[in-house]
């Protein structure tokens, strides 16, 4: 079933495929390796010119990794494992990218990858139990598809009046030019205070001449402890990876912790113990801060602690009392993504560093010369979005999907996204997606994440195929359970606490519905066990 039944990709016949994948990110990349391997006849369709998602996009100053760099790989060849060599405790983006396509020179994938191929439209066609994704390319047809489309790959952009009359550059750290940006010398804007912008702030304000921070919303941010990655380390990780990978998969967030996991609870430790504890954490940096304790993103009172701890921190670290007020959030800590650092806080002691606090008077609109707050316009040559994405849905909706009887996902999903193990939806047969709502996808180190995903998609494959199996799909009611599971699982959090992306809630208009799954391996746990159960709550026809 391959090939273009005759006809150029511009013409109207399809390209016909068993598989088509959205993405050649790392999930992409992953997808087409493995379901080649296993005999499928697999296209690729990616809008940008190379590989690597995420880190093909995100190029601003400072972006690099939170999770660390022996643990942010793929784990499915012990040979790939052992030859790339990382420099950094976390990398950055260029080294990731430049492992992305390694990868994709490695594994000869470039050769059913489709680039410049932005998807419009996607069908099911009932009667003859396939897709139709039309492309700006041509059309595809393939009896799966696998949305391979990323957690964090459609930018946010604030509609604000005036934007177009602005004089200056204006870029967003999601879409960030390839050939990089000299600010030197100049005035700068950033608009955003959340990772993104806690990684480029402190490397643009060391580049540019002036620069005003735009904060809606204060952020907690620990210090990442970012340095070369000690080869005696890497080579620990390198002669014991398979039971490190076993390690990190018994984990909630599927990675290891420089330091184990408290078992205690924070409200009750006595108050020497707790400082020592936070401190001790502080000072080696990263996620392991926030597995001081085991009640931290469950109990209030523990929580306010722990933020507390933070709180202190921005006191003691930045000088102006004023400006260390504005920085001090007082929300419920880690029911946003934590944020990790490299000198955030530091930055704004710096003269030319100021930050305006639009949390009570947002910004007005944009003017020619500049942000305009409050009737008082700043003036800058440059302004920097770090204003998100429309996570989780904002690109799949954006592709016009119809399933069963021309049913829109857009209509499916009006009241928040609806899936099974955010592996499939109800009345879109034959379509996966990887990292989909409902799975645990942005609370865990996603690689791991996407392996299980596509391991998982590719027996199911597999088997339909051994049995001659032409769909399959979530029944209706086990999506509703799903949905409910999901929703009572992050009820028992203190995540839904705040205005976050897991919510929807940075998109006005956007329907508020926590969106990922708090714990990763009962999960999967769930999705084996649904998957030997003759993938209970599927139907198969
Ligand atoms: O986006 P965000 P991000 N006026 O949505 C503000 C991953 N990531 O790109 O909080 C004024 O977190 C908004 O304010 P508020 C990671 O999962 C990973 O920084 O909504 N401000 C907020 O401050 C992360 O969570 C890594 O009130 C406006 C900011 O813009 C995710 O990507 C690195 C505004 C957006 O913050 C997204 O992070 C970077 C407006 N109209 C990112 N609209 C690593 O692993 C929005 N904002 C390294």
């Amino acid at each position: 079933m391959s090939g273009t039944d005759g006809v150029s990709s511009n013409g109207n016949a399809p390209m016909v495929h068993d598989v088509v994948v959205v993405g050649a990110g790392f999930a992409g990349m992953y997808s087409l390796h493995k379901l080649r391997g296993l005999g499928f006849d697999v296209a690729v369709v990616e809008r940008a010119d190379g590989v690597g998602g995420t880190w093909y996009w995100n190029r601003y100053p400072g972006a690099r990794c939170d999770v660390e760099s022996m643990q942010y790989s793929y784990s499915f060849d012990p040979e790939l494992e052992q030859e790339w060599e990382w420099s950094e405790r976390y990398s950055g983006q260029p080294e990731i990218l430049r492992y992305a396509n390694h990868v994709a020179d490695r594994y000869d994938l470039r050769r059913d990858i489709h680039f410049e191929t932005t998807v419009e439209r996607v069908d099911w066609d009932d009667d003859a139990r396939h897709w139709h994704l039309q492309t700006d390319r041509g059309l595809y047809r393939a009896r799966f598809v696998v949305m391979a489309t990323g957690c964090l790959s459609t930018t946010n952009m604030p509609n604000f009046e005036g934007a177009e009359t602005f004089a200056g550059p204006t870029y967003h750290t999601g879409n960030w030019p390839h050939e990089g940006v000299d600010f030197s010398g100049l005035s700068v804007g950033v608009i955003g205070t959340g990772s993104s912008a806690v990684q480029a702030i402190p490397v643009i304000a060391a580049e540019c001449q002036e620069l005003t921070v735009f904060q809606r919303t204060p952020n907690y941010s620990v210090p990442a402890r970012n340095e070369p990655l000690d080869p005696g380390e890497q080579a620990r990780w390198k002669s014991n990876y398979r039971e490190m990978r076993a390690k990190m998969l018994e984990q909630n967030a599927a990675m290891v912790q420089r330091l184990p996991d408290g078992e205690e609870l924070a409200k009750e430790a006595d108050a020497a113990e707790f400082y020592d504890r936070m401190q001790q954490r502080w000072d080696v940096g990263g996620f392991t801060f926030y597995r001081a304790y085991s009640d931290i993103a469950l109990d209030a009172e523990s929580n306010d602690r722990v933020a507390q701890f933070v709180r202190d921190k921005i006191g003691e670290v930045v000088d102006d009392p004023d400006v260390a007020a504005k920085l001090t959030p007082h929300n419920t800590i880690a029911c946003k993504r934590p944020c990790l650092d490299t000198n955030y806080y530091e930055t704004f002691n710096l003269p030319h560093v100021q930050l305006v606090d639009v949390s009570d008077t947002p910004i007005e609109r944009i003017s020619q010369a500049g942000v305009v707050v409050d009737g008082r316009e700043y003036p800058v040559d440059a302004i920097v979005y770090a204003t998100g994405f429309d996570a989780m849905t904002g690109t799949l909706l954006r592709m016009n999907i119809t399933g069963r009887g021309g049913m829109r996902l857009a209509d499916h999903w009006d009241a928040g996204p609806r899936t099974y193990l955010g592996l499939g939806v109800a009345g879109f047969p034959n379509m996966f997606t990887v990292s989909g709502p409902g799975s645990p996808s942005v609370l865990t180190n996603m690689i791991p994440s996407i392996e299980q995903h596509v391991d998982w998609i590719s027996r199911c494959l597999v088997e339909l195929r051994e049995r001659g199996t032409a769909t399959i799909e979530p029944e209706p009611d086990a999506e509703a359970y799903w949905v409910d599971y999901v929703n009572a699982v992050a009820d028992l959090t203190l995540y839904p606490t705040c205005n976050s992306w897991y919510l929807g809630a940075n998109i006005p208009g956007k329907t508020r519905v926590f969106m990922p799954l708090p714990g990763f391996p009962p999960y999967v746990e769930v999705c084996e066990d649904v998957a030997s159960d003759n993938y209970r709550g599927f139907a198969l026809a």
